[in-house]
């Protein structure tokens, strides 16, 4: 649940960039944290290797506005991708209002994808969560890149029909080339709007 303060207006929102080691989660939070103009954003806080791999994770706070009359702020997180940090990235689940999916379209980490979103759904259930009941978008980064896969497979793949009401249906999802910045805002919108519509009854 969003945590809301009622004494200071604030609704303060976490969303959670999860993905394989390498997939671009951290590039996503600097093209946020470059292109927010700074009265509507904090500091990037990174907490990384010397090779520049996430170690602990990375943070940023960004203004979005007024909702239900209260200033609503999102604290973006990003998890380390790399398989050993699965305690960390289990820690960082905790108090999880929306999830950001970062795929790598290589085809060469097809299998990192797979174990990725498989960890994904094991440490939420540890936190008594399940991905079809939050806010969730799925991102295929690295678009750039040659040898990137169809789209059409990497949803075959990670991104399943579920029945609902209306017929079957997948978790939205966005192509982006995290490097330049292309889909990287609009990621970030297809989760904030599906967030923000779960505090607007
Ligand atoms: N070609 C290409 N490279 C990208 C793209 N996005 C990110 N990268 C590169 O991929 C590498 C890893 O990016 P990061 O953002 O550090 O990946 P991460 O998911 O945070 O990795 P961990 O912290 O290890 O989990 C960097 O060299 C980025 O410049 C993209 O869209 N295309
Ligand atoms: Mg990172």
């Amino acid at each position: 649940m969003p945590s809301t303060n009622y004494a200071a207006c604030e609704i303060h929102c976490k969303i959670v960039y999860y993905g394989p080691g390498l997939g671009g989660k951290t590039t996503n939070l600097e093209v946020i944290h470059r292109r927010t103009v700074p009265a509507s954003r904090g500091q990037l806080v990174s907490l990384a290797t010397p090779q520049e791999r996430t170690l602990f994770f990375d943070f940023l706070p960004v203004d979005v506005g007024e909702v239900r009359g209260f200033q609503t702020r999102f604290h973006l997180y990003t998890v380390p991708g790399q398989v050993v940090h699965d305690t960390t990235r289990r820690l960082i689940l905790t108090g999880v209002d929306a999830i950001v999916f970062v795929a790598d379209s290589d085809r060469e980490r097809m299998d990192a994808n797979i174990a990725s979103m498989q960890n994904l759904h094991d440490n939420l259930a540890a936190h008594g969560l399940e991905l079809a009941q939050l806010p969730y978008v799925i991102q295929y980064n690295k678009r750039d890149l040659p040898r990137a896969l169809p789209i059409a497979e990497l949803e075959a793949a990670l991104n399943p029909l579920v029945e609902s009401a209306g017929g079957a249906i997948r978790a939205p999802s966005q192509e982006a080339v995290a490097l330049t910045g292309v889909g990287v805002f609009e990621t970030l919108t297809v989760v904030g709007e599906r967030l923000v519509r779960e505090l607007v009854p």
